[in-house]
């Protein structure tokens, strides 16, 4: 009896794991560490995510010029957004750190410009829709330069 009883409830729990809801409710946050570079480089330019994960991306400047200068921020776009686009459309917008306001609806999170040695984080979930979301840094001609990524979800 008490097998019978064992071997029941590892058949529920294998459902429930089965199960796509109970797999999101189990998921573990996902965090990427990423560090920017003078270079305008980021150290990660690709990562996964699942739809409706949580996911925390840190991010540290390894910089040495001043944030005027050379400061990097990461703005990640909703789907469809194109980089080149905001960051255009940002480039002169130095008092809101390079991520105006009016197009704060195309932005999905994001980490504000940092200086030498500063770190930043953001948290948020990812959207139902499967697809790439890219991600840039919004200064002047970073992203032109290959200061950008994507962020693969599905
Ligand atoms: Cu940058």
């Amino acid at each position: 009896m008490k097998t019978k009883s064992l071997t029941l409830s590892c058949a529920i729990a294998a459902i429930a794991l089965a199960c796509p809801a109970a797999r999101l409710l189990a998921e573990a946050p996902l965090v990427v560490n990423m560090i920017a570079y003078d270079t305008m480089k980021y150290s990660v330019t690709k990562f996964e995510a699942h739809p409706g994960q949580k996911v925390t991306i840190k991010l540290k400047s390894e910089g040495m010029q001043p944030k005027d200068v050379m400061g990097h921020n990461l703005v990640v776009l909703r789907a469809g957004e194109d980089p080149t686009s905001y960051a255009n459309a940002a480039i002169t917008d130095k008092a809101e750190g390079y991520e105006p306001k009016k197009l704060a609806g195309k932005v999905l999170a994001s980490i504000p410009q940092l200086g030498p040695k500063e770190t930043g984080s953001t948290t948020f979930t990812v959207p139902a829709k499967a697809g790439t979301y890219a991600f840039l840094c919004s200064f002047p001609a970073h992203c032109m330069a290959g200061m950008r990524g994507v962020m693969v979800v599905k």
